[in-house]
């Protein structure tokens, strides 16, 4: 998803300036080879700017390049695995679709999840049974902070969100009062299209940041 002409590393560092607060690079395809030189690449970024970079799935590509996290699904090495292979000090965040998984994570001490698929989206082959609309995100988020464990540090909806429905699914996903817990606004929202494929990614993080904080102002 970069547009001819320039590099992802641009489009990263142009995000960033927008306001994107930590990247993660999902790669699906590539030679491991080529994941390596990209994950550099774009690390060499994101240091600079001081924003930490996630990879996605590949824990061996996050220890070669020394990234700052990784980000692992449900059909991904198991969080406590993940979690002995990096040490205590790296970000571990945890794709969670249902209240269940929400919970499994927080007790294996997820540093943040991510939860969706919020809306249908053409960055990954979702079925229509398991988008969870804003609302699905709520139930989830709520399911996370009555779990056992330490409350996440963080915790954003993903799938289809951009700047016309990101103010929506902010303001519903905020969990109610629940007993013995605390209401929380989601910390924030994790895109790809809406960044990466926008005319310009850096006004595109802009809008959306200022969304989110807009949505933490009024939580
Ligand atoms: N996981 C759930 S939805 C999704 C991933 C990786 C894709 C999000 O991409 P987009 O373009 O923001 O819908
Ligand atoms: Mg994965």
């Amino acid at each position: 998803m970069v547009p001819a002409g320039s590099t992802l590393a641009d489009i990263v560092s142009s995000a960033i300036l927008g306001g994107v607060t930590i990247v993660q690079l999902r790669e699906k395809t590539m030679s491991t080879q080529a994941f390596l030189t990209t994950a550099r690449a774009v690390h060499q970024v994101t240091q600079r700017h001081n924003v930490p970079l996630l990879i996605n799935d590949r824990i061996d590509v996050a220890l070669a390049v020394d990234a700052e996290g990784v980000h692992i699904g449900q059909d991904d090495m198991p969080l406590a695995t993940a979690r002995r292979l990096l040490g205590p000090d790296k970000i571990i965040g945890v794709s969670v679709g249902s209240p269940d998984e929400a919970r499994e994570a927080i007790e294996a001490s997820a540093d943040y999840l991510g939860i969706g698929p919020c809306f249908d989206t053409k960055t990954k082959s979702v079925r229509r049974d398991e988008l969870t609309g804003p609302r699905g995100v709520r139930a989830i988020w709520e399911a996370a902070l009555q779990a056992e464990g330490p409350v996440p540090a963080r915790a954003v909806a993903i799938g289809g969100i951009g700047p016309s429905n990101a103010a929506h699914v902010l303001g519903y996903s905020r969990s109610m009062v629940l007993p013995g817990t605390q209401a929380r606004a989601l910390d924030g929202l994790a895109v790809v299209s809406a960044i990466m494929a926008a005319a310009s990614p850096r006004a595109a993080a802009a809008q959306l940041a200022g969304q989110i904080r807009h949505a933490a102002d009024v939580a």
